[in-house]
C-alpha cells in the first residue's frame, strides 16, 4: 500500500511535467532547487531614450516560476506600448537595432496569440498616461538569473526594450510593434550571486535574428 501511493505520487508529478514545455519544467524545477537553498537573485536596467538619456530603471527578481520586472520610467510618448526583453545586452542608440530579435531560448514563434508563440522575452503591453511615466510591473515566466538554458544572463546578455507601438500578440517575430524608441542592457546587481560574462559584442549566428525584429 506504501509503495502503490508513492507510485501514484510520482505518476501524478510526471504526468504534470510532460504536460508542460521541457524547456520550462527543466528551469521551473531548477529554480524551485535554488529558491531554497538562497535569497533571490537580482539584477537591473538602466533605461535610456534614443538620445542616451536615462529615462529610469527596470528591476528584474528571479522567483521560482520565473522573473520579474518592476519598471520605473518617465519622458515616455503618452499611449499603448510594447515591452520585450531582447537576446542581446546591447543598446546602440539611436535605433537600438544591437538588441537583437526577441530572447528565443526555446525557438518558439512571437506571441501569446499565436499557437507556435511564445517568445520567452514577451511580454505584455504598458501603458503610458498624460504624464509621460511609466510604472508597471512584468513576468516572464520559466527564464531566470542563475545560470541555466533560459537564463537572462547567456552568453551575450539580454536587454529590455520599449517600443513606439503596442504589441499585436500574433504578428512574427515582433509584433508589429514600430521603432525602438528606448533600451536597457540588464546588468547584476552589485553583490548578487551567480556568475558568467556579461553582456558583449554580438556574434555573427545572430544575423539570423536581425534580418527582421521589433
Ligand atoms: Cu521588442
Ligand atoms: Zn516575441
Amino acid at each position: 500500500m506504501r509503495y502503490l501511493s508513492l507510485w501514484a505520487a510520482s505518476a501524478s508529478v510526471t504526468a504534470v511535467v510532460v504536460g508542460m514545455n521541457p524547456v520550462l519544467a527543466r528551469s521551473g524545477a531548477r529554480a524551485a532547487a535554488r529558491a531554497v537553498q538562497s535569497e533571490a537573485m537580482t539584477a537591473a536596467a538602466d533605461v535610456q531614450d534614443a538620445e542616451g538619456k536615462s529615462l529610469g530603471t527596470a528591476e528584474l527578481t528571479e522567483t521560482p516560476h520565473g522573473v520579474l520586472l518592476t519598471v520605473k520610467l518617465s519622458g515616455l510618448p503618452a499611449g499603448q506600448h510594447a515591452l520585450h526583453l531582447h537576446e542581446v545586452g546591447q543598446c546602440a542608440a539611436p535605433d537600438f537595432k544591437s538588441a537583437g530579435g526577441h530572447y528565443n531560448p526555446g525557438s518558439a514563434s512571437h506571441g501569446y496569440k499565436n499557437p507556435k508563440g511564445a517568445h520567452e522575452g514577451d511580454l505584455p503591453n504598458v501603458h503610458v498616461g498624460a504624464d509621460g511615466a511609466l510604472n508597471a510591473d512584468a513576468f516572464a515566466e520559466g527564464v531566470t538569473l542563475n545560470a541555466g538554458a533560459t537564463s537572462l544572463f547567456d552568453e551575450d546578455g539580454t536587454a529590455v526594450v520599449v517600443h513606439a507601438g503596442p504589441d499585436d500578440y500574433a504578428t512574427d517575430p515582433a509584433g508589429d510593434a514600430g521603432d525602438r524608441i528606448a533600451c536597457g542592457v540588464v546588468e547584476k546587481k552589485e553583490g548578487a550571486r551567480g556568475q558568467g560574462p556579461g553582456p558583449r559584442a554580438a556574434s555573427g549566428n545572430r544575423g539570423q535574428f536581425l534580418r527582421d525584429q521589433g
